[in-house]
């Protein structure tokens, strides 16, 4: 007994080309390696891990007896095209003209009020206008971030976004927005913790409290995974004015959830690295069978391949040498070294005492998901990056 409709829309269309990603424009920063992602909707792939896990969501969430009764029908948008202005990704959600996440360091933009959504939260209030409450909804697609490298992080990734909205009649009668608010959170809370048991079964999580300016009050889930503490997901209360936005009155309360589905499947399924999601190694693919529970299990693992790399940062001073980012470095080697390297570390940074100059020493960690790599490959490779850095960001090699 499923109450979900899926609203659908022609995801064929959906590509870089189509969506006018690739344009040119001044302000566009989103690299060929990335654009080519658009369009390859992994979490719409029949057998592939972060369908099964987007698959095992949905059912909890329609058909859950630990969620709150009586549930309205729920929407799943899982096809919504990752394009959308910057509007809708930050100021909609409260996200101050300041803040770092709109950064061209941080965030691809297609040009000067556009963007790769860099989460599904972008779609909140579009969707929260659509109708009156009771709503409840899922956005399931993928998001696009300039980040770290290792194998947790990769520029592109999915998300799965869940919104619930109470009418008032839900709601008992005469209860203060503080008394509202608790029962949303505690709804929320309930939810969550019901959905990580029903995927991992017996698993230690714990709450840790958060800040997003779109909910209030804020949390993250952690999972404890491989050894150590794994974010999985964000979540809170919708900030009334997010509410308000969204055609909502004041008596009405929401919560709002955005987990990360690699993150999940590697959880799920002892998936070690973020970038196996992309491989098309039968080795992989063949493992996964949707609705099993598998354990994955590593074909094999290639010996790693350590690289230093050290440059002068361009800039007469430290004050201008600020202007360089880490995340434009990260994106440079993988453009280079695509799915080669799994991980880079910052291992050195220094200012020189007398010229003020700064000096950062990178280390690249080097490693095929599906073969072991040859010296003279990764030299070669490694040459490459370093001719990168001086064409692309104007370092002086040390
Ligand atoms: C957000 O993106 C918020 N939109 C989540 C949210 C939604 C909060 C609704 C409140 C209400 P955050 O940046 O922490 O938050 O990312 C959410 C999740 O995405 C993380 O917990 C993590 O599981 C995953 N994630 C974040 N960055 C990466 C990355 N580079 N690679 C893979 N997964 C990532
Ligand atoms: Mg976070």
């Amino acid at each position: 007994d499923h109450h979900a409709v899926t609203v659908r829309t022609v995801v064929e269309s959906i590509n870089a080309k189509s969506l006018g990603v690739l344009n040119g424009h001044p302000s566009n920063n989103v690299p060929a390696s990335v654009a080519a992602k658009i369009g390859m909707n992994l979490h719409l792939r029949q057998h592939h891990p972060l369908n099964i896990i987007k698959t095992r969501i949905e059912d909890y969430f329609t058909q859950s007896p630990a969620l709150r009764e009586p549930r309205p029908q729920i929407e799943v948008h899982d096809s919504l095209a990752p394009v959308v202005t910057a509007r809708d990704n930050f100021d909609s959600l409260l996200i101050p003209p300041s803040h770092v996440s709109r950064r061209a360091t941080d965030t691809y933009y297609v040009d000067d009020k556009r963007v790769l959504r860099t989460h599904t939260s972008a779609h909140q209030v579009t969707l929260l206008r659509r109708g009156a409450p009771p709503r409840a909804f899922l956005v399931c697609g993928d998001v696009y971030r300039r980040d770290e490298v290792d194998r947790s992080h990769y520029p592109v990734f999915h998300q799965m976004e869940g919104v619930r909205v109470f009418a008032p009649d839900e709601l008992p009668a005469g209860a203060t927005a503080a008394e509202r608010e608790a029962l949303a959170v505690a709804d929320l809370r309930a939810g969550l913790e019901g959905l990580a048991c029903a995927l991992f079964g017996d698993v230690e999580m714990r709450w840790v409290d958060a800040y997003f300016p779109f909910t209030n009050p804020s949390f993250e889930l952690e999972i404890f995974f491989g050894g150590k503490w794994l974010e999985v997901l964000g979540c809170g209360a919708i900030e009334r004015d997010v509410m308000r936005a969204g055609g909502m009155d004041d008596a009405t309360v929401g919560w709002a959830f955005g987990l990360g589905l690699e993150r999940l499947a590697m959880v799920l399924f002892s998936i070690p690295d973020i970038r196996l999601f992309w491989s098309d190694d039968a080795r992989f693919t063949s493992q996964f069978k949707a609705g099993a529970a598998t354990t994955f299990k590593p074909y094999s693992k290639y010996p790693p391949c350590l690289k230093d790399v050290s440059f002068w940062v361009p800039g007469a001073t430290a004050e201008i040498a600020h202007g360089f980012h880490d995340n434009d470095m990260y994106e440079a080697v993988r453009e280079v070294a695509g799915d080669m390297v799994e991980e880079i570390a910052l291992v050195d940074e220094f200012a020189h005492p007398k010229t003020g100059r700064v000096s950062k020493c990178f280390r690249l960690t080097y490693r095929s998901m599906d073969r072991s790599l040859t010296n003279k490959e990764v030299d070669a490779l490694q040459e490459l990056v370093r001719q990168r850095l001086v064409d692309k960001l104007g370092v002086e090699l040390r």
